[in-house]
């Protein structure tokens, strides 16, 4: 075995996201695995199985499979489980971190990258934490024969940065020579580095925001936002609102840079299910809370009509709980 197979990629989160870098990761020939949140040790029947990549065209890979328990060194994790999923997925991982693991995270919604920060203090250099965010759209199915099939409907981008919850943070990609992030870019997935990553989080969180409840509570496909005036209109009060928080908070994103962005992200991944749309087809808890809800508990703070954002909240908050 050479040096590469002895240090794979692990991705915990074996969803949409996490599926779609493992694909991309086999495309390459870099050894990958995805972490199972188990105790228990997989089988060789589960260690290992073929997946169905859906473009224009389709490719069948051979990914790795692993359980989170069995696993004891992580030196390059990508965490793609969901925002209220972060708390367990790191004390499932934890016992095999390092202070010199390498961790990127890929979550909607702020506040992961100090959570994570928190909970791997003393564990992990804190410096090694890369906050990030992913705009590809995709979405999981079974094929006919029963296999999973990772669809890649919108070729978006995803962008890393440095840790801004600590200070002095050394805003430069991980490790220059032989590095990791060189391998990260090599997947054909638009990977960049973002000098400043916490803008381009709160932006993202601003398009996830009006998008993400829009598409969960009509039940339709992103592209459909442009479809419908009446959504359009949903979709600008939305980002309106959201832009009224962020002048509060001296956040420098306009409006306009939030409609912008959040129509090119739509056009992007107009035959995209939002994640929180899959989220509610298939009965699992959605990101509201983090999304809205994490917009709404800030607007606490000052004086704001935030009527659609509580809005949308309230229908999705309803629609977990029926
Ligand atoms: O981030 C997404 C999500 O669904 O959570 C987008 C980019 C909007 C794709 O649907």
């Amino acid at each position: 075995m050479d040096s590469k197979q002895n240090n794979p990629w692990f991705i915990l989160g074996a969803g949409s996201v996490g599926h779609l870098l493992a694909c991309k990761f086999a495309q390459e020939q870099i050894p990958s695995v995805l972490l199972s949140r188990s105790e228990i040790p997989l089988s060789a029947a589960e260690s290992v199985k073929e997946v169905q990549y859906q473009t224009e065209h389709s490719i069948l890979y051979q990914l790795s499979y692993q359980a989170s328990g069995d696993c004891n060194k992580i030196n390059r994790l990508l965490l793609t489980v969901k925002a209220h999923q972060v708390i367990t997925a790191i004390e499932e991982v934890k016992h095999a971190l390092h202070e010199e693991s390498e961790i990127f995270l890929l979550q909607n919604g702020m506040g992961i990258t100090e959570l994570v920060t928190e909970l791997l203090a003393g564990i992990v250099n804190p410096t090694n934490i890369y906050p990030g965010t992913n705009t590809h759209g995709v979405y999981l199915d079974k094929n006919k024969n029963g296999l999973i099939r990772v669809n890649h409907v919108g070729v978006g981008a995803i962008s890393f940065g440095g840790n801004f919850s600590i200070e002095h943070v050394i805003n430069n990609p991980p490790s220059s020579e032989n590095s990791c992030f060189k391998e990260l870019q090599n997947l054909n997935l638009n990977i960049r580095w973002n000098e400043d990553i916490e803008r381009v989080l709160w932006l993202k969180l601003a398009v996830n925001a009006a998008i993400n409840p829009i598409t969960a509570v009509n039940d339709c496909l992103n592209g459909e936002l442009l479809k419908s005036r009446e959504l359009q209109l949903q979709v600008e009060k939305l980002c309106h609102e959201t832009s009224l928080l962020y002048a509060q908070m001296a956040l420098e994103i306009t409006e306009s840079e939030i409609i912008e962005s959040t129509f090119r992200v739509i056009k992007l991944t107009n035959e995209n299910q939002s994640s929180m749309l899959q989220d509610l087809k298939s009965n699992k808890v959605t990101e509201i809370e983090h999304i809205n809800g994490y917009l709404l508990k800030l607007s606490d703070n000052y004086d704001l009509d935030m009527n659609q954002h509580r809005h949308y909240y309230q229908q999705l908050k309803l629609e977990t709980i029926l």
